[in-house]
């Protein structure tokens, strides 16, 4: 039964390691454009000003490449298409955005897209965007509240591959001490990613999660963290398991100014796919990102177009994901941001 497992994963591994390429079709292209300011603005041409949609872009924050890719997309999408935009960023606040939201609702937009800073704390808020009629999508996090539809990747599959191909490296007899650093507390994709990575090396007793610090999807928080964890643990530590790219690059700086190597110490496991990750896979210095896609103004434009038609949509869009690891991280450099 074990080898039939084993034989199955390897497979699925082997199938989610596909090559780069236009035939891929795996990660969706955006166009990039200066970051918007805050407040509203005319798009491309399209129809009168009474039949133009207003679309709102409500980001929580643009702390790291991943973010501000997506904030460039969606300003580009969203004026691509001819919608008035309006855009708030509210500097990785949570009750700042809410406030967003609520000066955003005043100012009565067709479609919110909401980019939520953790699950919790939106409910009233969304039930006001409801009772106006206002229709809120929510990209790349979940939170409680009203929603037509949740567009983001699959975190808990990232997060058992990760688990799954530091298990092919590492096997699964050697004892093998982890860290782990993890993303904003209280967000979905930190809450999946350390759930779905949990879940399989659980079943495997040579592997110990030894200490977890947050990291919070920055370089710097996660430079410190790693500071502290060496000097705590020392050599110890086998592997960093991070909640993302920017976890892993902080943890990777911490690492080559304490004297280690990585990728020969310490070996790095992280999410995300930003071109940082992807060289430092290149170098030798980490062993896998995955890929999680920050372009999701395609997706939002399919849903607004099926809505304004009459169609419904699904309550869960999901972005597709793949792996880099060395097999193909230097052929994948241009896809990534
Ligand atoms: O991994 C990270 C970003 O919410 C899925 O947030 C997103 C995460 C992504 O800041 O880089």
């Amino acid at each position: 039964m074990k080898k039939v497992l084993t034989f199955l994963l390897t497979l699925a591994l082997a199938l989610s390691l596909v090559a780069c390429g236009s035939s891929g079709g795996q990660s969706q292209a955006g166009a990039q454009t200066d970051r918007g300011q805050q407040g509203e603005s005319q798009g491309g041409a399209a129809g009168s000003a009474e039949d133009t949609l207003t679309v709102a872009f409500c980001q929580y924050a643009n702390l790291n490449n991943w973010r501000v890719t997506q904030t460039n997309d969606m300003e580009a999408t969203m004026k691509g298409a001819g919608y008035r935009y309006i855009y708030t960023d509210a500097g990785d606040d949570t009750a700042q955005q809410v406030s967003d939201l609520e000066d955003i609702i005043a100012q009565n937009p067709d479609y919110i897209v909401l980019a939520p800073r953790e699950e919790k704390g939106y409910e009233s808020v969304l039930a006001k965007a409801a009772e106006q009629g206002i229709i809120v999508i929510t990209v790349d996090r979940d939170c409680e509240g009203e929603k037509a539809t949740y567009i983001a990747a699959n975190f808990i599959w990232e997060s058992e591959n990760c688990a799954n191909y530091m298990i092919e490296q590492l096997g699964t007899t050697d004892p093998v001490n982890i860290v782990e650093l993890t993303g904003t507390p209280g967000s979905t994709c930190a809450i999946e990613r350390q759930k779905g990575f949990m879940d399989v090396v659980d079943q495997h007793d040579n592997y110990t999660v030894i200490a977890s610090q947050v990291g919070d999807f920055s370089r710097t928080t996660s430079q410190t963290a790693m500071e502290n964890l060496i000097q705590s643990y020392g050599d110890e530590i086998d592997v960093v398991y991070a909640h993302n790219d920017d976890n892993a690059i902080g943890a990777l700086q911490a690492i080559k100014a304490a004297g280690l190597k990585p990728g020969e110490d310490i070996l790095i496991y992280s999410v995300d796919g930003q071109r940082d990750a992807l060289q430092a896979i290149v170098n030798g210095e980490m062993e896998l990102s995955v890929l999680c896609s920050p372009y999701f103004g395609e997706t939002v434009l399919e849903v607004i177009n099926t809505l304004e038609n009459g169609g419904s949509v699904e309550e869960y869009i999901q972005n597709p994901g793949k792996l880099y690891t060395a097999e193909n991280a230097e052929a994948c450099l241009d896809e990534a941001y």
